[in-house]
């Protein structure tokens, strides 16, 4: 079962693969989703091409190329030494450097960053630009950590990461509770103990390095590849009611946009509860949130407390009715019962700001719904693709100005819509985007993995 013989003739066996993966990776659960995902949409690629068998490429992409795990030991406030773990998941480097962010959550496992590492060799394909795909992060949990406490632990987590990244090697950038505080102590260390400056993180200040648009550049992108899938479908973004579930990053990016762009964002969440809006989160409802002192879950309630719409404890977003989704939260926030509900109350586009943050089963109901839906890699690869730009400009000392990069984020993000046109149409019309982005992807990644010979 484990020769790649079982694979490669005369046909690919999917049943024995999928036994091989969970055999050699127990436990994995998020891991085996992310795969096989893939596996589905590409596998009349490889039943069709031989040489993806003989080179048994899906069995090389199933292992990361390594994983560095390491110990983090740092000082809280109290003077109490704590530990955690740490990990980099190098997943693939024939297209690029190593490239994909950093996340700090007490979910964080060695199966969680491999789905991410794997989910991103493929988004950074999608962009076109030379980034190979990686991941790291650590089960810290700093809710409730002073700044003081993330600094050391920042600080911590970066003596052990420092020797394994470069601005050639691997380029770590945010995630969930990776956000532009924690980059500046991550790069501060890294500087220090490499005694250079360089683009080894992507995410900076502008004030070291950083660039313009890489802070909005994910929920942008979202709503920008969203305008493209109305688009398509002969219709716009004009009030039409949108969930958005998150308020981090990505989710207030892309609410803000919607609201510019004239949509009605009527919910934000966060791992407590929902906030809904009847009449819409406003853009100045959205500045405050991103503009204010308190963290997603304190905002929204004090939005609430503010008369602000309608706080529902312990609730998603999901059971609103919408003609629009933004799962910006983190995996497998939309269940197919959530799924169920949202197709049954007019919802018609899906795109995901967050990454895998749809089952297995709500993607089978999008699916047989007729529901029009983004998979992350594509839609959500905005934010790499600022970071892809950002490093381009620290290797030639440059900063482009704000409008030049977001007109460049647009036309990345209808690139990558076109490629999921190009591999996803079919010939009732329907755009399967989840298919296109896998094989697009997939393709691109195979050729280069094929072309620089075994090893
Ligand atoms: P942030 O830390 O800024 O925000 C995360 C948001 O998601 C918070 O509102 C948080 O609420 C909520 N959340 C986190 N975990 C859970 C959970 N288990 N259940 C419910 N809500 C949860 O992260 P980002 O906005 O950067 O990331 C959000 C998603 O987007 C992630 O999937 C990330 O991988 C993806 N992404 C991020 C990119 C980036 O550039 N930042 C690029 C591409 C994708 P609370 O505070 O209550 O935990
Ligand atoms: O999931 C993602 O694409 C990110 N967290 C951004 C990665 C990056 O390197 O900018």
């Amino acid at each position: 079962m484990s020769t790649a013989e079982s694979f490669s003739a005369p046909g690919f066996d999917l049943p024995a693969f999928e036994e091989w993966l969970t055999m050699r990776t127990p436990g994995q659960t998020e891991f085996h989703q992310a795969v096989l995902e893939l596996l589905h949409d590409i596998e009349p690629l490889l039943q069709e091409r031989a040489e993806y068998r003989i080179q048994n490429v899906m069995q090389r992409l199933a292992e990361p190329d390594r994983i560095i795990s390491f110990r983090i030991t740092w000082v809280d406030d109290e003077g109490q030494v704590q530990v955690n773990r740490g990990w980099r998941v190098q997943h693939s480097g024939v297209i690029g450097p190593y490239k994909g962010g950093i996340r700090f959550h007490p979910t964080v496992s060695e199966s969680v960053l491999k789905f991410l590492a794997f989910e991103q060799t493929f988004k950074n394909a999608l962009t076109g630009l030379a980034m190979g795909g990686g991941k790291g992060g650590s089960d810290f949990d700093p809710r409730g950590r002073s700044d003081g406490e993330i600094m050391r632990f920042c600080q911590g987590f970066m003596r052990e990461l420092h020797r394994h990244i470069g601005a050639t090697t691997d380029i770590p950038a945010g995630d969930i509770n990776v956000g532009s505080r924690e980059i500046g102590y991550l790069f501060g260390e890294y500087r220090r103990l490499a005694n250079h400056f360089d683009g080894t993180l992507t995410g900076k200040n502008l004030e070291f390095g950083g660039s313009h648009v890489r802070l909005e550049a994910t929920g942008f992108g979202l709503v920008y590849f969203l305008q493209e899938m109305l688009k398509a479908a002969g219709e716009s973004l004009e009030g039409k009611q949108v969930l958005v579930s998150g308020a981090g990053n990505v989710a207030l990016h892309a609410a803000r946009k919607v609201a510019e762009l004239g949509g009605k964002v009527v919910s934000l969440s966060s791992s407590e509860g929902t906030l809904f809006v009847q009449d819409g989160f406003g853009t100045a409802d959205v500045d405050q949130l991103l503009h204010g002192e308190l963290r997603s879950g304190a905002a929204l309630r004090a939005l609430a407390e503010q008369g602000r719409g309608e706080w529902l404890a312990k609730q998603t977003p999901w059971s609103l009715p919408c003609q629009i989704a933004l799962p910006c939260a983190t995996q497998n926030e939309l269940e197919d019962g959530d799924a169920q509900t949202l197709a049954s109350q007019g919802c018609r586009f899906v795109a995901e700001g967050a990454n895998m943050p749809c089952t297995a089963a709500a993607l089978r109901v999008f699916e047989d719904a007729g529901i029009r839906h983004a998979p992350g890699k594509a839609s959500n690869a905005g934010g790499v693709a600022l970071s892809g730009l950002e490093m381009h400009q620290n290797a030639s000392f440059i900063s482009l100005p704000y409008d030049e990069l977001d007109v460049q984020l647009r036309a990345i993000m209808q690139r990558i819509h076109e490629k999921c046109v190009e591999h996803g149409s079919q010939n009732d019309g329907f755009i399967h985007y989840r298919r296109g982005a896998n094989i697009a992807g997939f393709e691109h990644v195979a050729k280069a993995l094929i072309a620089q010979g075994i090893g």
